[in-house]
């Protein structure tokens, strides 16, 4: 059983200030700029992405060296930025954004996968760079949809909150089955390995902590004291050491906590287009 907690809390400027000083310290002069995100293209470099992180941007494993890399939707192209480090370069031509899509490797092949869906089925595009192909028949919609791998068995999984329970489709290709008893539904919960079982966790914000489900499956344990919430983070394992990481894109740079409890790390600055 699963605690219910406090429902979403949307912010207007995202607060990358942290309560407890002793973890994840606020890097200076952080502001979030409102504008329009830029049209990045080839070539550019990685930090040009600027606002709005949710929208544009996703994380995956698109080259299957164990390290996340972000993936950035302009509407007609997909971009990657290995490791979060590397300039952008392009991906595949398409134009899904990244608020229509889930990642996960959903063939095993250690490399990440798009997932879609159309509101009849999921549509996957292997490593991000191959046609669409049908998955399984579904009306769920992605944003409705948590990727992980929540049986460990290296095959990514969708998990779905339906406002009183957690279910699980594994690999995305099986029938919807029980996985926890919880209100809280998917669209305000992220899911990645914190504790390095190799099992997704299931991640979420209150406005004061950030708190981890471990398995999915298992109550509600206080993770970092943070007021950064879940729609302006992504997850991660930016180091590949097997654990989860937090990545937050600010107005000038992104920023990682390695771990998810360590002070944030400025991985990638804007420079001028
Ligand atoms: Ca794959
Ligand atoms: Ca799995
Ligand atoms: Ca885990
Ligand atoms: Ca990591």
């Amino acid at each position: 059983m699963i605690r219910n907690f406090a429902s979403r809390v949307t912010q207007t400027t995202p607060r990358f200030a942290l309560l407890s000083a002793a973890i994840l310290a606020a890097p200076a002069a952080c502001t979030v700029d409102s504008q329009d995100p830029q049209d990045l293209e080839s070539g550019d470099t990685a930090s040009a992405v600027t606002t709005d992180p949710t929208s544009r941007i996703k994380v995956g494993d698109f080259n299957g060296d164990g390290r996340s890399d972000i993936l950035y939707t302009n509407g007609s192209e997909w971009l990657v930025s290995f490791g979060a480090t590397s300039p952008l370069t392009h991906s595949a031509f398409s134009a899904a954004l990244a608020s229509d899509m889930v990642i996960g490797d959903f063939n095993g092949d250690r490399r990440s996968d798009v997932l879609v869906g159309t509101g009849s089925e999921w549509m996957v595009s292997l490593g991000a760079n191959t046609n669409w192909q049908h998955f399984a028949f579904s009306s769920t919609r992605a944003a409705d949809l948590l990727a992980g791998d929540y049986n460990g068995d290296g095959k990514t999984d969708v998990l779905a909150g339906t406002g009183s329970e957690w279910m699980v489709s594994l690999g995305a290709n099986t029938n919807w089955q029980h996985f926890a008893f919880s209100a809280t539904t998917s669209a305000v919960l992220q899911a990645a390995d914190f504790n390095g079982d190799r099992k997704a966790d299931v991640f979420a914000t209150t406005g004061s902590e950030w708190r981890v489900s471990l398995g999915a499956n298992t109550n509600w344990q206080h993770f970092a004291n943070s007021a950064t919430m879940v729609d302006q983070l992504k997850l991660g394992d930016f180091n590949g050491d097997g654990r989860a990481d937090v990545f937050y894109a600010s107005g000038s740079a992104w920023f990682i906590s390695y771990g998810g409890n360590t002070d944030w790390v400025m991985v990638a600055t804007t420079t001028a287009r």
